[in-house]
């Protein structure tokens, strides 16, 4: 596949290698990523990527986009068939920017909006402090309560107390189903515009493994490369509903795209968009999503039934929340990573140590559930992730500055390589990735 890079440039051919031998050998639990299929790679990897178009189809600014047009709009008309919904831009370069053609298309300077705290598995771009969205947006944020959910009766007090303009409901951390009806009716209360980020839950509600918010929301904005299996992307859409509320968003949504924020649209990405959105249309893509589900219901039982601390007590989608003791977080990483398990650190709800050196992991089983696992492979992950939390369970991070507890972590690391008990957990790990290859259809 890489026979001219191997040619012309070995060291980064190397690199790329080792890479993919990562990918192969180990498992990939962050709930944010997948595999996805050399079709999509293929178009990822085409001649499209020469090709410059600001504008839109039918409305460009440069010459020669006869064929990109077609790509274009091939991709949108499959995005709109999918989703349900009448109006889909699919040129925001990822999740990032297409949040912000919403900020750009709904709201001025100072405005007032709301989403979900950080530490309560919101999104930075939806207001958080360090975000340039809570810097020209004035960001309230709303929580989730002792049972994990969103603390809806918060969502509304605070929506009657502040009127913000626009509202969030998505998570980037959030192992529950999300209310959108309920924040349908709040938003419609206060009259803001509400915007789903279905970013994490897109490939569940394709295949109808997560209520949609199609009936319920304005905008809808997702990237395409996680549960949905597609090139690193994003897309805004809008629907009935919001197209009622604001006949113009359409037009505002691709005015905030170009020239309102970005430059060209990566064409190579978009042809792999519409790659990825017609095999997500296939009933195989529907049995994948319900088995998504499936195994992160049993790796969390799993967990808990040994006595590992879940968010919420569990999870209703793709996605695990674990508590790892006060900033922990960490360690778990490290101790999994050198196991073969990939996971993120992670804040928890009520955070008691810092987005830095959190107290939590997220765990997630797209990625797995491409290789073709199932429930039963669920319990020996699960197994290897209780045994990797007991290396760590009595040791403390420094209490102290950043450097000392970084210091402690790099150490702590190198000590680990050899433990015994790590290496036997990596075996393990490296045969369940040897019995369960990155599928023939698949790099
Ligand atoms: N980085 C994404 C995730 O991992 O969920 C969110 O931007």
């Amino acid at each position: 596949m890489y026979k001219n890079i191997e040619k012309q440039d070995p060291k980064l051919f190397g690199l790329i290698q080792k890479e993919e031998e990562r990918q192969r050998d180990g498992l990939e639990l962050i709930p944010s990523e997948n595999i996805v299929s050399k079709a999509v790679l293929e178009a990822m990897g085409s001649s499209l990527t020469n090709k410059y178009s600001e504008g839109f189809p039918g409305a460009r600014y440069y010459g020669g986009n006869e064929i990109i047009d077609k790509i274009e709009n091939l991709a949108r008309e499959r995005a709109k068939k999918l989703f349900g919904v009448p109006y889909v831009n699919v040129q925001p370069y990822s999740g990032s920017p297409a949040n912000l053609s919403v900020y750009i298309a709904t709201c001025e300077k100072g405005d007032k909006i709301m989403g979900q705290h950080l530490f309560d598995g919101g999104h930075l771009t939806h207001g958080w402090k360090s975000s340039i969205t809570a810097k020209f947006f004035n960001a309230v944020q709303y929580h989730v309560g002792e049972d994990g959910r969103i603390d809806l009766e918060e969502v509304e007090r605070m929506a009657m107390e502040e009127k913000p303009k626009l509202i969030w409901v998505g998570a980037t951390a959030y192992p529950k189903e999300f209310p959108f009806k309920e924040f349908g009716e709040i938003a419609d209360k206060v009259g803001a515009y509400l915007v789903a980020d279905i970013a994490h839950i897109a490939g569940l509600i394709v295949g109808g493994v997560h209520v949609s918010p199609v009936p319920y929301v304005d905008i809808i904005t997702t990237t395409t490369h996680k549960t949905l299996r597609g090139p690193r992307a994003g897309m805004t859409m809008v629907t009935e509903k919001g197209l009622k509320k604001d006949p113009d968003l359409p037009k505002k949504l691709d005015s905030a795209i170009m020239p309102g924020s970005q430059g060209g649209p990566h064409n190579h990405t978009i042809a792999a968009m519409a790659v990825a959105f017609d095999e997500a249309s296939k009933p195989e893509f529907k049995e994948y999503a319900k088995q998504i589900v499936k195994n992160a219901h049993a790796l969390a039982e799993r967990l808990k039934e040994n006595g590992i601390e879940l968010v919420g007590n569990g999870t209703e989608n793709h996605l695990i929340l674990a508590k790892c003791g006060k900033g922990k977080g960490a360690l778990a990483e490290i101790v999994l990573d050198e196991a073969g398990l990939t996971v993120n650190k992670n804040t928890i709800p009520q955070e008691p140590a810092s987005p830095f050196f959190p107290s939590g992991i997220r765990l997630g089983t797209p990625s797995i559930t491409t290789r073709g696992m199932k429930e039963r492979e669920m319990e020996k992950i699960g197994d290897v992730i209780v045994e990797a939390f007991e290396i760590f369970k009595d040791l403390e991070l420094p209490d102290g500055k950043g450097s000392e507890k970084r210091e402690f972590l790099k150490n702590f690391r190198e000590e680990i390589k050899g433990n015994e008990k790590v290496l036997e957990l990596r075996k393990k790990i490296l045969k369940l990735a040897k019995d369960f290859p990155i599928p023939d259809f698949f790099v």
